[in-house]
């Protein structure tokens, strides 16, 4: 079923993406090795061996294993459980695979990823899984509509490097929760070689989707474990350059103009900013109405505001089409956002961070200042 060469061109069915929560783009973090390739390289996370090996037999043991990522999943989530997802497939084990999101699509950026059949709209998915393992999601609310499964499952398992998922969240009976992993889809790799299964061409481009748009195409990761992830994968023959082009330089002609007009109303304080400057905007569900551009499509808006040299922290909002306002932060390493971002009901890493608000951006922005001390 798994063509391997024309899989890059698959065409998923739905057309819009629910907006649910801000998945904040993980910023790895340098100075650790991330865990390596299964029981030769010894792992040095905070994963223990026993952890290791329960986990593989829970997987070995199930009749069936049921897969979830976080709601809006973002390439890491979703990369993460379709690369398990396929490589037990191709074991011939049962698997079921989804994310929570009230309107149940891929987004756009990600349908070039390989293995969406195995995806079921969430009530379709096991009300009480005996084997579930969750991605990328720091609590089990990440999870959408699939929280329910997850609370219900015999066998919970939790595979993130989130810092803001620590034991103290009560999420998960088995946790592979390292957060110096740059990516969850570092954690997955091990997951996969520890339980033996070969890592095809197509189970290494989900795995290289999560590692270059959690790492900022190496930009935030850039240690040798990182690099030599990528070199294993690649050496699979994927199309690096390919799945590039369609994470980073496709666009609809309706986002240049909207963000013409969010880097046109830009702030920057204070306004000569010396030391701790913040820069922010935001993005209007009317901006993105004007040209049928959808959520998803703004996510990377960020990434351009970011760059202001003043500013140590930027921030960027956008109402989603609930009316509600995802605000994701950023910072350059001397402001912890992924704190500030926790006390005001998110969560993230410390330079990669979210949460949600209900209030206009000004006030939102006046609430978050106070927060962004060093
Ligand atoms: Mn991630």
């Amino acid at each position: 079923m798994t063509a391997p060469t024309n899989t890059w061109a698959a065409t998923p069915p739905e057309p819009a993406l629910g907006p649910v929560g801000v998945p904040p783009a993980g910023a790895g973090r340098p100075g650790h090795p991330a865990a390596g390739a299964g029981a030769g390289a010894g792992a040095a996370g905070p994963i223990d061996e026993a952890t290791w090996r329960r986990v593989v037999s829970a997987i070995e043991a199930a009749d069936e294993v049921a897969l979830a990522c976080h709601v809006s999943p973002d390439g890491d989530a979703l990369g993460s459980m379709l690369a398990l997802g396929l490589a037990l497939r191709a074991a011939g084990r049962r698997v079921v695979a989804s994310f929570g999101d009230r309107r149940f699509a891929v987004p756009r950026l990600l349908r070039f990823l390989p293995g969406q059949d195995l995806l079921v709209e969430p009530a379709r998915f096991p009300a009480a899984p005996g084997l579930m393992l969750t991605f990328d999601a720091a609590t089990v609310e990440r999870l959408g509509l699939l929280a329910e499964s997850a609370r219900n499952a015999r066998e919970l398992v939790v595979v993130d490097h989130h810092a803001s998922n620590g034991a103290d969240t009560g999420f998960g009976t088995l946790r592979l929760v390292d957060p110096s992993a740059a990516a969850t889809t570092v954690l997955t790799e091990e997951l996969i070689t520890r339980l033996g299964l070969p890592v095809t061409e197509e189970i290494a481009a989900c795995l290289y989707t999560g590692l270059v748009t959690d790492t900022g195409s190496f930009r935030y990761a850039t240690t040798p474990a990182v690099h030599a992830m990528a070199g294993r994968l690649v050496a699979t023959g994927l199309p690096a350059d390919e799945i590039s082009r369609e994470l980073w330089e496709s666009s609809p002609f309706g986002y240049l103009k909207v963000l013409a007009a969010a880097l046109g109303r830009a702030v920057l304080e204070p306004a000569a900013a010396q030391a701790h400057g913040l820069v922010w905007t935001y993005v209007s569900r009317e901006d993105r109405a004007a040209f049928a551009l959808p959520y998803e499509e703004v996510e990377g808006v960020i990434d351009v505001v970011r760059r202001a040299d003043e500013a140590d922290v930027a921030v960027v909002l956008k109402e989603d089409d609930d009316g509600a306002w995802q605000v994701s932060a950023r910072s350059k390493g001397a402001i912890d956002v992924g704190r500030a971002c926790t006390a005001l009901g998110g969560g993230g890493h410390a330079r990669a961070a979210g949460f949600t608000s209900h209030l206009p951006p000004a006030e939102t922005v006046a609430m978050l200042r106070p927060l962004l001390t060093p």
